[in-house]
C-alpha cells in the first residue's frame, strides 16, 4: 500500500500538460541545463521556457542533451505558464561530439546548421591539428560545410607591436605558421578565414560567410568564440574570459549554447557555444573514416586493395603520398588517431543490440 501512494505522489509531480495547453511550434535558441528557450513562430515570436516531456534519444547513443539549439520543436503551453517540448521536427543535420576519446556520452552541439565555423589558434591558446582535424573530420561525417577560422592573428605580427620593448613569442615565425597552416587547410580544399576580434582584420569577410545563414561557432576555450560575436552583433555584451597565465588555456566562461540572430539585411544567426577540450568521433567505421579525410579519400581509389585502411597494406597510394609529402603527416596521424577510436569492443555496442 505504501509503495503504491508513493507511486501516486510521484506521478503527481511529474510534468503535466493540461487540457487546455496551447501548441505552438518555434525553435529552440538557448539551452541552459535544465530548460531550454523556444523562440514561437508566428509575428509575436515570444521566448518562451520549456522543459521535456518525451523520449527524444537518438538510437543508440547516450546524449547528455536529447534537444539542441536549433532543434525545431513542438511545445505545449500550460495556463499557469509551464510549457514543454513534446515533439523535435526531423533534424536536416547536426554535429555531435564525445566529451572526450573515452567518454560514452555524448552531446549534440548544435542542429539544422548551413555551416560550422572551426574557431582555432596559433598562439594563446594553441589549437592542436589533431583536435581541428577531428572536428573537420566529423563535420564531413555530418555533411555540414565547415570552415576553418583562425583567430587572433593580432599575436602573429612579424613586428613587436605591443610596445613593450620585448621581443614577442611568436615574431615573425608566427606568420609564417599562419601561412602554412592556411595552406595546407586550403589545399584539401577547406575555407580558411584569418581575423582578429581584437583588430577588426578580416571581420568583413567572416560577416559575408554568415550573413542569411546558421552558423555553429566550436572550438577550444579561450580562442576567441563570444569575443568575436560580440564584434558581429554589437550590444550584445556576450562574457568573455581571460586566458591561464600557467595553462595557456580559456577558463570555459561559455557554460550553455545559445542562438543569436546577426544584425543587416540578410539575417542569419550564429550558435555560441562552450570551449571544447576534445573532439571525440562516433558513429565511424574502421574503412569510412578516410572518407572525411577528403585528400586522403581522393587518393584510395588508387590503393591496390579496396578495403585498404593506409595502415600497412602493400601498395597503399596514401603512404606513398605521405612519403612524397603530398599528404601533411599532421592530417595523417589525425586520421591514425580517429582510426584507433573506431576499436569496435571499446566503443560501440555489439551488433543486433
Ligand atoms: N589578442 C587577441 N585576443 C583575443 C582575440 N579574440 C579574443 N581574444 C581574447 O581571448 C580571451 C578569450 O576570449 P573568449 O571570447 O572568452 O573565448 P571563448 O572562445 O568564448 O571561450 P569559452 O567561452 O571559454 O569557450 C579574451 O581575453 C579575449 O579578449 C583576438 O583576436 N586577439
Ligand atoms: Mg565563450
Ligand atoms: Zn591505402
Amino acid at each position: 500500500m505504501a509503495k503504491k501512494s508513493a507511486k501516486n505522489r510521484a506521478g503527481a509531480s511529474s510534468p503535466a500538460i493540461e487540457k487546455s495547453a496551447r501548441r505552438a511550434e518555434g525553435m529552440v535558441i538557448r539551452n541552459t541545463g535544465s530548460s531550454y528557450m523556444v523562440l514561437t513562430d508566428g509575428a509575436d515570436g515570444s521566448v518562451v521556457e520549456c522543459r521535456i516531456k518525451g523520449n527524444f534519444r537518438l538510437k543508440g547513443i547516450r546524449t547528455t542533451n536529447p534537444v539542441a539549439v536549433g532543434d525545431r520543436v513542438v511545445i505545449m503551453q500550460n495556463p499557469d505558464g509551464t510549457a514543454y517540448i513534446t515533439e523535435i521536427t526531423p533534424r536536416t543535420n547536426y554535429i555531435i561530439r564525445r566529451a572526450s576519446n573515452l567518454s560514452k556520452e555524448a552531446s549534440i552541439l548544435a542542429a539544422n546548421v548551413d555551416q560550422a565555423c572551426l574557431v582555432a589558434t596559433l598562439a594563446h591558446p594553441t589549437t592542436s591539428t589533431t583536435f581541428i582535424d577531428r572536428f573537420l573530420a566529423t563535420s564531413e561525417a555530418y555533411r555540414v560545410p565547415a570552415i576553418l577560422v583562425i583567430n587572433k592573428v593580432d599575436l602573429l605580427n612579424e613586428e613587436n607591436t605591443d610596445g613593450d620593448g620585448l621581443a614577442d613569442d611568436t615574431d615573425g615565425s608566427g606568420r609564417e605558421l599562419l601561412d602554412a597552416v592556411s595552406y595546407l587547410y586550403r589545399s584539401i580544399g577547406y575555407e580558411v578565414i584569418q581575423v582578429s576580434a581584437q583588430t577588426g582584420e578580416g571581420l568583413d569577410i567572416l560577416r559575408d560567410k554568415l550573413a542569411g545563414k546558421i552558423t555553429l561557432l566550436s572550438g577550444n576555450s579561450g580562442v576567441g568564440k563570444s569575443t568575436l560575436i560580440n564584434r558581429l552583433i554589437p550590444g550584445l555584451e556576450l562574457k568573455t574570459g581571460e586566458i591561464s597565465d600557467v595553462h595557456d588555456t580559456g577558463m570555459h566562461t561559455t557554460t550553455f549554447s545559445e542562438m543569436f540572430p546577426l544584425p543587416g539585411e540578410a539575417g542569419g544567426w550564429i550558435i555560441d557555444t562552450p570551449g571544447v577540450r576534445g573532439f571525440g568521433t562516433i558513429e565511424m567505421d574502421q574503412y569510412e573514416v578516410s572518407h572525411f579525410f577528403p585528400e586522403i579519400f581522393r587518393l584510395s581509389s588508387e590503393c591496390r586493395y579496396g578495403n585498404c585502411t593506409h595502415t600497412h597494406e602493400p601498395a597503399c597510394a596514401v603512404r606513398q603520398a605521405l612519403a612524397e609529402g603530398r599528404i601533411a603527416m599532421s592530417r595523417y596521424s589525425s586520421y591514425l588517431s580517429i582510426l584507433s577510436d573506431t576499436d569496435p569492443d571499446k566503443y560501440r555496442a555489439p551488433q543486433g543490440s
